[in-house]
C-alpha cells in the first residue's frame, strides 16, 4: 500500500491493542504520542530502495503463480522467492520482536517490520503474481496512465475518501476513526471475531498463509475478474472503482484489527 494505507493501518491498531501494549510500544518506539505506530507504517519502504535495505525489497509479497479469474491460490513452497516473501518476513520479524537476546533496536526495527507487512498481506496485489503484482499492467485513472498496482495501492483508496494532495496523514487518521466505529459497533461488529479465527502465534507463518489466500482470492474476485488481458488499457475510475472500494476498506480494516491482536501476542510473549 501506498501511505494512506499503512498509516491507516497503523491508526486503526493503535486503537485495539491492549494498554499494555501500547505502553511497551511507546516505550520501544520511542513515542509517547498517539501516531507513535502510524509515524513507523511506512519506514520499511523508505528503505527498501537503500543499500542496506535491498535485501528486504521481496519481503512485501508473495508472487502467487495462480490463473485469475479462474483459478486463485497461494503455495508456500511454489510462490514465495528464495529471497523471501510477505510470509518469511512477517513470520522473521514477529520472532525477531520477541527474542530477549536481541537489543531494543532490534526488536524495535522487528515492530516496524510487523506493521508493515501486516498491512501489505492485505493488498490482493501483493499476494499475486501476474505482471508483478499488477506493476506490468497499464491503465487509465481520470484518463491518465498508471499501472494497475499503483491504482489498488492508493487511487482506489484515496478516491474513496476524496483525498486532495499528497500529504496522507490526516486523510488517514479520518478513515481510522471511521473504520474503528464500523469495526466497534457498525458494518463490521459482527464479523470481526471471524477475523482472528485464523490467528495462530504459535504459527506465524500459518497465519500468515491464511491471511494471504484470503486475500488473493480477491484477486479473481475483483482485480481481475475478467482476466488480466481484458483489463488492460482499461478506465478504472467508474464501474470497476465502485466494486473495489468497499472490498478494499474492509481489508484495511482487517489489517489493522488484525495488526492490534497479533502485536498484543507479542507484547504478553516478551513481558
Ligand atoms: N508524519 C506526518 N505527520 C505527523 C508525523 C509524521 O506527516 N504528525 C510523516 C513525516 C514522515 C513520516 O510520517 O514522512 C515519519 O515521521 P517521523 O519523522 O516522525 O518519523
Ligand atoms: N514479470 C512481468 N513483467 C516484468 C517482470 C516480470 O510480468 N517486467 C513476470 C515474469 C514472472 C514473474 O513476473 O512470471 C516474476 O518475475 P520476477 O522473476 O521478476 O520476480
Ligand atoms: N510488488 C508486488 N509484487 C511484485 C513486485 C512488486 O506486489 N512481484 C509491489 C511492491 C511495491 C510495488 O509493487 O509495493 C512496486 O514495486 P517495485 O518498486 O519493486 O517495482
Ligand atoms: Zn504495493
Ligand atoms: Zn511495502
Amino acid at each position: 500500500w501506498g501511505g494512506l494505507g499503512h498509516v491507516t493501518t497503523a491508526y486503526i491498531a493503535s486503537n485495539f491493542v491492549a494498554n499494555t501494549t501500547e505502553a511497551y510500544l511507546k516505550q520501544l518506539l520511542g513515542s509517547q504520542d498517539a501516531d507513535y505506530m502510524a509515524k513507523v507504517a511506512s519506514w520499511a519502504d523508505s528503505i527498501r530502495y537503500t543499500k542496506w535495505g535491498r535485501f528486504t525489497s521481496t519481503f512485501h509479497f508473495i508472487d502467487a503463480h495462480d490463473s485469475p479469474p479462474e483459478d486463485c491460490n497461494v503455495d508456500f513452497e511454489r510462490d514465495c522467492k528464495e529471497t523471501g516473501c510477505v510470509i518469511t518476513a512477517l513470520a522473521n520479524y514477529t520472532k525477531q520482536s520477541v527474542d530477549p537476546s536481541l537489543p531494543a533496536w532490534r526488536r524495535a526495527q522487528a515492530a516496524k517490520f510487523v506493521i508493515h507487512f501486516v498491512g501489505d498481506l492485505h493488498q490482493p496485489l501483493h499476494n499475486e503474481d501476474v505482471a508483478r503484482g499488477g506493476n506490468g499492467i497499464h491503465v487509465l485513472w481520470n484518463g491518465r496512465e498508471f499501472n494497475l498496482h499503483h491504482v489498488w495501492d492508493s487511487s482506489i483508496t484515496e478516491k474513496w475518501l476524496g483525498m486532495r494532495g499528497r500529504k496522507p496523514y490526516r486523510w488517514a487518521e479520518k478513515w481510522s476513526k471511521d473504520l474503528t466505529e464500523k469495526i466497534n459497533s457498525g458494518i463490521y461488529a459482527d464479523e470481526k471475531g471471524d477475523w482472528l479465527a485464523d490467528l495462530d502465534f504459535s504459527n506465524p507463518e500459518e497465519t500468515a498463509l491464511a491471511w494471504s489466500r484470503e486475500c488473493n482470492k480477491l484477486v479473481c474476485q475483483y482485480v481481475f475478474p475478467e482476466g488480466p488481458k481484458a483489463i488492460a488499457g482499461q478506465e478504472l475510475s467508474g464501474e470497476y472503482y465502485e466494486k473495489a472500494a468497499p472490498v478494499l476498506e474492509k481489508q484495511v480494516a482487517r489489517a489493522g484489527y488484525r495488526m492490534a491482536a497479533w502485536l498484543d501476542k507479542i507484547v504478553d510473549q516478551y513481558l
